[in-house]
């Protein structure tokens, strides 16, 4: 099996004139007619790493907000959240090397989650990692359809004891959080919320949590998977937030609030529309409304000493950080674009809060501060932590933690614009051949090489003033470089995007 499959692998792969597949920003991810073998190895992989830690594994088999045709595997380590830095440079090595499979254990056996999307491929690759998994001579339990936030939960909810049999048990998920919610939640959120499922995954799960929670919130679903073959076309976040239209089957009503979801549910925007104007509330302000609740609770005991910070990226607004910092008064830091970095970015404190400006976050916590707020009695803060999944940012979750908020705090999504004032800002992209060259610093606000080219860009920002930023990054997930500028003034933010796109399309190779 495996050689027949390694052989139909790299034939395709030469006819097509393309590399081996790398682990990248959120593992691998291709056209799936590559995927089939990539799929065998996670399999293998995975099935060894959990008979030798004797921990429970997970696999999630999606390509998020990319083409329908498209597929890719996300791996859930045990604790959810993702794979370390090192572990993803083994995954990737035991995918390219022709290491045969019969190696020993430290413990004979081994158990790996594997959940799935809508994606027409998404079942017969389930079917390949089972048995890449059944290879390593470990259990492979396929947990369905489900979102990308759910399988991690689960892998981290069945480690930790919260949960025994997760195949008996597929709602454990929804009733969990529903329960916390149920308990935050006493008297009915007004509005109606509606959902735009992208299609995908979410949209589907959303019905089990409308059910659930009917009594407190009004909830209506567009978009939800009933035509699976138009997943994230014309709607989802992905859609909405980047190309800053309405989704298909959109509603209209002053009085609605909308959410919607990408293909597999780990990202969210929320907007409203009036006066012909969409309004878009991207992850800066979810993690402003969040950190904003919690200092408040937090100051009413000021012996409740609890570290804070807020992770973002580069792509976040300046006048967000420059509220976090000057107004709430929090440690605000950049991490690289990709949730694996804001994650673990966020564990360096007591409550760490991240959100890319694309809506993906969450908020976690350390061990020791649900006991702590039990002690000063903050339990209100002690449950909203707790509806926080703590395995991965999950656009479901976070619709529930802000729905909480909103209506404690009787903001509407207008107020919730109103906190400050974003920047004018552009992000635009150029297809190049050689991304690769474009080298930036960590945090990834500036770039470092080629210098030829960094000597040229700060020659064009030397003729603005200070407050406007640039930032020129090669992206992780497409054949592209991104530019993102920013600035007090949109027409000059629009000049820097075409004086800095003009010079790239004259240096790279397009
Ligand atoms: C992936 C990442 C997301 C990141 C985006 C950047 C995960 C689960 N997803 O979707 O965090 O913002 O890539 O894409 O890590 P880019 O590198 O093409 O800009
Ligand atoms: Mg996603």
């Amino acid at each position: 099996m495996d050689t027949q499959l390694r052989d139909e692998h790299k034939q395709l792969l030469e006819n097509d004139q393309k590399q081996m597949l790398c682990y990248g920003t959120s593992g691998f991810r291709e056209n799936s007619k590559y995927l089939k073998f990539v799929g065998w190895r996670v399999g293998i992989f995975i099935g060894l790493m959990s008979k030798n830690t004797n921990l429970k594994l997970g696999v999630m088999i999606t390509a998020s907000h990319n083409k329908i045709i498209d597929n890719g595997f996300k791996v859930v380590p045990p604790q959810g959240g993702m794979l370390s830095i090192e572990e993803e440079q083994n995954i990737e090595i035991f995918y390219k090397s022709d290491e045969i499979v019969k190696q020993e254990t430290k413990y004979d056996n081994g158990i790996v989650y594997v959940g799935r999307d809508t994606r027409p491929s998404s079942d017969s690759l389930c079917q390949i990692v089972l048995e890449g998994i059944k290879e390593a001579g470990a259990v492979g339990i396929n947990l369905g359809i489900v979102t990308t936030p759910q399988c991690a939960f689960l892998v981290y909810a069945t480690n930790l004891g919260l949960i025994q049999q997760i195949e008996s048990n597929q709602l454990f998920f929804v009733e969990y959080f529903c329960n916390i919610f149920l308990q935050l939640v006493k008297n009915s959120i007004e509005g109606t919320l509606i959902i735009d499922g992208a299609e995908g995954v979410g949209g589907i799960w959303i019905k089990e949590f409308q059910q659930k929670l009917t009594n407190v919130l009004t909830i209506k679903r567009i978009n939800y998977g009933d035509e699976p073959h138009l997943l994230n076309e014309g709607c989802g976040s992905e859609f909405v937030q980047k190309e800053k239209k309405l989704p298909k089957n959109f509603i209209y009503d002053p009085s609605y609030r909308y959410a919607s979801l990408d293909g597999d549910a780990d990202r969210l925007v929320y907007y409203y529309f009036d006066n012909n104007k969409l309004q878009i509330i991207e992850g800066d302000r979810f993690a402003i409304l969040f950190a904003m609740y919690i200092e408040q609770e937090l100051k009413k005991k000021p012996n409740l000493k609890l570290s804070i910070g807020i992770i973002q990226t580069a792509y976040a607004n300046s006048a967000s950080t420059k509220y976090i910092t000057e107004k709430l008064g929090i440690y605000a830091k950049y991490a690289p674009t990709g949730v694996k970095y804001l994650h673990r970015a966020a564990h360096e404190f007591d409550i760490g809060i991240y959100f890319e400006a694309n809506g993906h976050g969450a908020i976690i916590y350390k061990d020791h501060v649900l006991n702590q707020l039990k002690e000063f009695q903050l339990f209100e803060l002690e449950l909203f932590l707790k509806l926080s999944n703590q395995a991965v940012g999950d656009a479901i979750i976070n619709i529930l933690m802000t729905e909480f908020l909103l209506n404690k705090l009787q903001m509407n999504i207008q107020d919730w614009l109103l906190i400050y004032q974003d920047y004018p800002a552009l992000s635009t992209k150029l297809y190049v051949k050689n991304k690769q060259i474009i080298k930036t610093n960590y945090e990834e606000t500036s770039l470092i090489e080629p210098i030829d080219l960094k000597q040229k860009v700060d020659e064009i920002m030397s003729k603005f003033d200070k407050s406007y930023r640039t930032c020129i990054r090669p992206s992780g997930t497409e054949s592209v470089v991104r530019v993102h500028s920013e600035g007090p003034q949109v027409e000059i933010v629009k000049e820097i995007d075409f004086r800095i796109n003009e010079l790239l399309k004259s240096y790279m190779e397009i």
